[in-house]
């Protein structure tokens, strides 16, 4: 009887060790790891030996007699896992437009030879960040290329000197962007994050929004926390809408990741990530931008998304369109959001004293 009440013990102190383990590993190796371990070979990439984004792009350049008459193949021809980032130098623009001659006003790209299975908009918020974005533009389009997408390129730019606010500059890019065309996808990217691997598609999960940018170079490769959801997302308009956009309320410097994943849990969704030997980004380095302090609000604000995530997002958005602008490399939407309203500094219970 005592063997057999030590023997139990012992049986679930194992299983107790094996589940912390096992989720230990989730963490560190991400949930798509699991089954490819299972179910397939998962790529072992050698970030030793990495290639130009711009290799054998001129494949894709067709004769001008050839008429498209398919889709593109599922998986486009010419991936090839670890590309080379050099952050030397932003290129200028006229080097950046020569080497991605088809792509058209607005930064506008269709497949050529083949018709593109999916539309993807990615939306990039901004404020003096120029030299950044030419780096992130000379990257991105053959990026996006290599993988044949339907896909144009949408810079928000807040003006004016307010506190910056993210979350709600993706919002606009998002309600703009469906002006133009019925995306499939939408990419919500930092300006500073540049991808390291092809074949992290830039094309959205069916059911759930996904975290592109699992293993950033700043953060070692790895998640800083298991709910991270900062830096590159891509999330289709349904699951967007459903989780009424992002919140506005955000001024300066974190936490809206944070709320936007509560609200993608609060509304009835998971996250899907992309694994971490092919998410892999580098950040551009940089000091924090004047006009973007921390947010000292967002503990308090994090507090009440639960309560909050219905009334405040899509359905509350409110900002003053500037300009359009359909440049040669991308459309720039530029607008006046406001300013951050004055919120007493301690925490909400001090307030009667
Ligand atoms: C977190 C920030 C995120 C930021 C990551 C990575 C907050 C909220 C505190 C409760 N979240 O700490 O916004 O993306 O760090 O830098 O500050």
């Amino acid at each position: 009887m005592f063997l057999a009440r030590t023997d139990k013990r012992f049986f679930f102190l194992c299983l107790a060790a094996s589940q912390f383990l096992f989720i230990l590993f989730l963490y560190r190796r991400g949930v798509s790891s699991v089954f490819q371990g299972v179910f397939g070979a998962r790529p072992q990439w050698d970030y030793s030996k990495t290639q130009d984004v711009y290799t054998n792009l001129s494949l894709f350049i067709p004769d001008p007699e050839t008429v498209r008459t398919q889709y593109c193949p599922i998986t486009s021809p010419i991936l090839v896992g670890p590309l080379s980032i050099a952050l030397t130098k932003a290129p200028n623009l006229k080097k950046i437009q020569l080497k991605n001659r088809y792509v058209t006003p607005g930064g506008y790209f269709s497949p050529r030879h083949c018709f593109g299975r999916y539309r993807t908009a990615v939306i990039i918020p901004h404020r003096n960040r120029e030299s950044h974005l030419r780096t992130l533009l000379y990257y991105l389009h053959p990026f996006l290329q290599r993988q044949q997408l339907h896909y144009a390129i949408f810079v928000v730019h807040q003006a004016g000197n307010a506190t910056f606010n993210r979350a709600k500059l993706l919002n606009i890019g998002v309600r703009e962007a469906l002006r133009y065309d019925d995306w499939d996808c939408l990419i919500l990217h930092d300006v500073d994050l540049i991808p390291e691997n092809d074949y992290n598609l830039y094309i959205c999960d069916e059911y759930y929004p996904k975290h592109l940018s699992s293993a950033m170079d700043k953060f070692q490769y790895s998640l800083p926390y298991w709910t991270y959801f900062g830096g590159v997302s891509a999330v289709t308009p349904d699951q967007f809408m459903k989780m009424n956009g992002f919140p506005n309320t955000y001024w300066g410097w974190g936490g809206e990741d944070d709320d936007i994943a509560m609200r993608i849990r609060l509304s009835g969704m998971s996250m899907t990530r992309t694994p971490l030997s092919m998410g892999r980004y580098k950040m551009i380095p940089h000091d924090r931008d004047s006009g973007n302090e921390e947010n000292s609000h967002r503990h308090n604000q994090l507090r009440s998304t639960r309560k909050m995530w219905r009334d405040d997002g899509m359905n509350s958005l409110d900002f003053r369109l500037l300009s359009r602008e359909k440049t040669q490399l991308y459309t720039n939407i530029t607008v006046d959001i406001g300013e951050a309203p004055v919120m007493p500094t301690e925490p909400s219970r001090w307030r009667l004293f």
